[in-house]
């Protein structure tokens, strides 16, 4: 098989695509190489003095690993020198980060979480980095101002993650279908290994943490309930699988189908993750791979957030499965 790269793929979709400029295509290619810096920073990690902590507690109020501090220096050095964004948001900031004045702008605002799992890096687990890209109304210039940011997820140009797991992958969508890249090391490109990505119509696995049943309200608990005795269409009764980062998660679900849930709890009344860095590009990328991705009562990608850094419920995974969980939330509302 021809082995293409994913600038090569990038290029060849510019041409097809009247909207894709080459800024656009700049902005990812920057972003995927501060991706494989980050992918060579954690497989050496177990050698260097880069796992652990660093003490302090972030805007979410969790501990901050050390090469979460690393990934998100890497992603905001590089990318605020890349000339098309106005604004961008990490996980890690409480606030926007701001395009330094003598740096080149341009119409884009990247949002990302650069190492989502990051409780799994001391125990060598996968992680990854989740992002979003949006476009600022058209005509306005200058820093993006926080209304400009909090756009809902159905406005994304592009959303993606990179999965440090045994191989490198990156998977993105530039809202024509689902592309996947595996680097290779060697060559140290993102080489085409999955194109074009359907998540199955229903799937047979379950992913939530049960650990929360205590807190999960009589709804969540039939939700879950429901996977635990519904079969497959060919017959299988559904497993269980929780890896406990959310792109490792995502990524069994998207290529063997089935439904990653965490709902709200009375722990968590809005739900653990983030709309803006996690919840709506993984919803672009379900969308755009045939499946769906709801917060129990409608689709993620029309929810407009309050705030940069507002949680959500997520429901996301194979189009049956979804709406099995929304039919049965749906109960409980009219009754
Ligand atoms: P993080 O961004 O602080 O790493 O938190 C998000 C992670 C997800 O990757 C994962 O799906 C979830 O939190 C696991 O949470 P829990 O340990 O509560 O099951
Ligand atoms: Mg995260």
């Amino acid at each position: 098989m021809a082995e293409i790269t994913v600038t090569e793929h990038l290029l060849l979709y510019q041409k097809k695509s009247p909207h894709a400029t080459g800024m656009f295509t700049g902005l990812l290619y920057d972003l995927i190489l501060s991706a494989k810096i980050i992918s060579r920073r954690i497989a050496k990690a177990g050698l260097l003095d880069i796992l652990g902590g660093t003490g302090e507690i972030n805007v979410q109020g969790e501990n901050v690993q050390k090469l979460d501090d690393i990934a998100n220096n890497i992603l905001t050095w590089r990318m605020e020198r890349c000339g098309a964004l106005c604004a961008m948001s990490s996980e890690e900031n409480a606030e926007l980060i701001r395009i330094r004045p003598d740096f080149p702008r341009g119409d884009y605002i990247l949002i990302f979480d650069p190492l989502d799992g990051s409780s799994n890096i001391d125990v060598n687990i996968n992680v990854g980095t989740i992002f979003s890209i949006l476009r600022r109304p058209h005509g306005n210039s200058g820093d993006a101002t926080l209304e400009e940011v909090l756009q809902p997820g159905a406005n994304q140009v592009a959303a993606g993650y990179v999965l440090y797991g045994p191989s490198t992958m990156l998977v993105f969508s530039t809202g024509q279908g689902v592309h996947g890249f595996t680097l290779d090391p060697g060559v140290g490109e993102f080489l085409l290994s999955h194109p074009n990505m359907r998540i199955p119509s229903q799937g047979s696995i379950y992913s939530v943490n049960e650990g929360n049943r205590k807190n999960w309200s009589k709804a969540t608990r039939e939700v879950v309930d429901w996977f635990h005795t519904c079969r497959s269409r060919d017959g299988k009764i559904y497993s269980s699988r929780y890896v406990g980062a959310l792109v490792a998660d995502f990524h069994r679900t998207l290529v063997n189908g089935g439904i990653y849930m965490y709902p709200a709890d009375s722990a968590k009344p809005q739900g653990k993750l983030r709309l803006m860095c996690e919840a709506a590009p993984l919803a672009f990328l379900a969308e755009q791979a045939a499946g769906c991705a709801s917060d129990g009562r409608g689709r993620i990608l029309e929810r407009v957030p309050e705030q940069l850094h507002a949680r959500t419920p997520l429901f996301i995974g194979s189009a049956d499965d979804v709406a099995a969980v929304e039919r049965i939330y749906g109960k409980y509302e009219k009754s």
